[in-house]
C-alpha cells in the first residue's frame, strides 16, 4: 500500500501515532472522516493516509498522528514500517458483520503481537465495533458482550461501540485512545508495570478507565 508520508513516529512527547486496523469495509475511512471532518460518504476513498487531529486534555495539547490502512491490505501484509513507533491502536470491526469480529483474533492480533509486541501494555489498545446503527433485531449481530470479554482477556481498553454514519460515540472512541495516552504521558508513583502481560494489566486498566472519565477534554 501506499504509506502515510511525513510523520512516521512520535517525534515530541505530546504527539502520537495512532493506526486503525481492521477487516475490508468495517468503516475505517468513515470513522476518520467522521471523527475529523465530520463527514460521512457511502462510499469513501478506501482510504485516506494520515489525518491529525489535536486535542487538549486537562490543559495538555495532544496531538493525534491518525493512520489508515485498506483492510484488503491483510492480504498483502502491512510493512513493519507502518507499525513501526505505533503508540496506540484502534481495532475495529463491524457489528453486523461477525466475519470481520473474527478476523481480529485469527489475523489483526496476530499482527500486532508480531510487530508490536502487543504483550506490552504500554501501547493502548481499543476495540471499536462499528456501524452499532445497522443492529436490529432482524440481523445476526456480534454481541457486545463478547468484545467486552475479548478486551478484558487480553487487557484491552474498554471497547466502545460506535457508528460513523450517525457519528454516536464516535468522538469518544478517539478520546479513550488520547485519554489513555494522557495517562501514559503522566508521571506515576505506582510500581513499574512494564514487565507485568496485559492479562494481568486487565483489571488495572478497567479501574483506570473509569477514573478517566473525570479526565476534561478541553476541545475536540
Ligand atoms: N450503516 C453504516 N455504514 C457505514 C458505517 N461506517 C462505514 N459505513 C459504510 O461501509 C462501507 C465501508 O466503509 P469504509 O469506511 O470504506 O470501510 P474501511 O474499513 O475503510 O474499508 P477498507 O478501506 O476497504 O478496508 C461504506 O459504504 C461506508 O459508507 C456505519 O457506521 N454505518
Ligand atoms: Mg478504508
Amino acid at each position: 500500500m501506499a504509506e502515510p508520508q511525513g510523520h512516521s513516529s512520535s517525534a515530541l512527547p505530546n504527539e502520537y501515532k495512532v493506526i486503525l486496523i481492521g477487516a475490508v469495509g468495517v468503516g475505517k475511512t468513515s470513522l476518520l472522516m467522521r471523527y475529523v471532518h465530520n463527514e460521512f460518504q457511502e462510499t469513501p476513498n478506501k482510504f485516506v493516509s494520515e489525518e491529525k487531529k489535536t486535542i487538549t486534555i486537562n490543559g495538555k495539547e495532544i496531538v493525534l498522528y491518525l493512520w489508515d490502512t485498506a483492510g484488503q491490505d491483510r492480504y498483502r501484509t502491512l510493512t513493519r514500517r507502518y507499525y513501526e513507533n505505533t503508540d496506540a491502536v484502534m481495532v475495529v470491526y463491524s457489528s453486523v458483520e461477525e466475519e470481520s469480529f473474527r478476523e481480529i483474533q485469527d489475523y489483526w492480533f496476530q499482527e500486532l503481537q508480531h510487530y508490536l509486541k502487543y504483550d506490552d501494555e504500554s501501547v493502548p489498545i481499543l476495540l471499536v465495533a462499528n456501524k452499532s446503527d445497522l443492529i436490529s433485531p432482524d440481523v445476526d449481530t456480534v454481541h457486545f458482550g463478547t468484545a467486552k470479554e475479548l478486551a478484558l482477556q487480553k487487557g484491552l481498553l474498554h471497547p466502545i461501540e460506535c457508528s460513523a454514519k450517525t457519528g454516536h460515540n464516535v468522538k469518544q472512541a478517539f478520546h479513550v485512545i488520547a485519554t489513555a495516552l494522557f495517562k501514559k504521558s503522566q508521571p506515576s508513583r505506582k510500581p513499574n508495570v512494564s514487565s507485568v502481560t496485559r492479562r494481568q494489566c486487565s483489571c488495572m486498566n478497567r479501574s483506570s478507565d473509569q477514573k478517566s472519565e473525570r479526565l476534561h477534554v478541553d476541545n475536540n
